[in-house]
């Protein structure tokens, strides 16, 4: 007999370690894959630890024959700074990564007769603004508004959304049988997230949590943004619980496959300000690169959750003051005691 798992690829990154702690305290067992081990304090709390590549159809097929998949958390991915070095590594990784699991999750549903939850963390990355006075004039983005993203990462991100949408809603249309509906995916569009206990690479967003580190671990910081730089953020237990409660829905409350989420939109200037107030002799300065700049601007400054909040009760915990005073302050500043 196979045994019903939960399934997360990518599973030592930010999201993973926030993810894992979480869902171990529901008990349900955990099947995770990334390509480096996981921490100890993570790999206890999982069930099996694959070794490996999303890529790796063999692997996922052996995967498949000794579980019973029926929620998948797809983590794995470069994000928007690394891709833009490499894309065509992040097209495989991101994009073909993406498919194959979809397929898994297809052959999966197909196996054990029920549909399989496909948790796809997407990004304010989908987004593509055409300038800053569009940016600044803009409000708040809706999932439909502006989706021409710049970077290599943001259009895998909303193309991958598309695949979702189409393994839920018309996988193989023309084929005699009705195959589609059997992978119920569903994507959370987040914005940068902040975890007080990982370091995050390879991202654009990166300016805010580096910044929170850097003043937490003593040593300076130059700011890669401007200061009026402003994109929407989310603490990573805000992010972990979104997650968890979208997978829990019910599907007919569902109308959409990707939703927006959103706490709060500090621009970096405000950032600074909590930092500096907690830790008032950091040496913050601002030194413009002006390409990332201009990936940063191309992304909303906030985003219209409306959705997510009415469809399956979306509420964030963590508005800015209590993320800094009650979250990402005490966790930090212990951390690097
Ligand atoms: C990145 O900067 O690439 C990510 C994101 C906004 O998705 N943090």
């Amino acid at each position: 007999m196979r045994k019903p798992v939960i399934f997360i690829t990518g599973a030592g990154g930010e999201i993973g370690h926030g993810l894992i702690t979480r869902l171990a305290s529901s008990g349900r067992p955990i099947v995770t894959l990334d390509l480096a081990p996981l921490d100890a304090s993570l790999a206890k709390l999982v069930q099996r630890e694959f070794l490996g590549s999303i890529l790796d159809a063999g692997l996922l097929e052996r995967i498949l024959s000794e579980f019973e998949v029926d929620l998948v958390f797809h983590l794995a991915a470069l994000l928007s700074a690394r891709s833009e070095f490499t894309p065509m590594r992040a097209h495989e990784v991101n994009v073909e990564g993406t498919l194959t699991l979809l397929e898994f999750a297809q052959k999966e549903a197909e196996s054990h007769g029920r549909p399989v939850k496909f948790l796809y963390p997407s990004s304010i990355a989908a987004y593509g603004l055409p300038n800053l006075a569009t940016k600044q004039a803009a409000g708040l983005v809706r999932e439909d508004d502006f989706n021409h993203p710049t970077t290599m990462y943001g259009a895998n991100k909303l193309y991958c959304e598309m695949l979702g949408r189409y393994y839920a809603r018309h996988y193989k249309q023309l084929a005699a049988e009705h195959l589609s509906g059997k992978v119920d995916f569903r994507s959370v569009r987040f914005p940068g997230l902040i975890s007080a206990v990982t370091m995050p690479s390879g991202g654009t967003s990166d300016y805010a949590p580096e910044m929170i580190h850097a003043a937490a671990r003593g040593e300076s910081y130059a700011c890669f943004v401007r200061p009026d730089t402003q994109i929407p953020l989310m603490v990573m237990p805000d992010g972990v619980e979104a997650l968890i409660r979208l997978a829990e829905a019910p599907q007919e409350s569902l109308t959409r496959t990707a939703y927006n989420v959103a706490a709060f939109n500090p621009t970096a200037a405000e950032i600074e300000r909590v930092v500096r107030a907690a830790f008032p002799t950091v040496a913050i300065t601002y030194v413009n690169d002006r390409k990332r700049q201009g990936i940063v601007d191309s992304w909303p400054a906030a985003v219209d959750d409306s959705a997510a909040r009415r469809d399956w009760g979306f509420a964030p915990q963590y508005d800015f003051e209590r993320g800094f005073s009650e979250y990402l302050i005490p966790t930090i500043r212990q951390q690097y005691q």
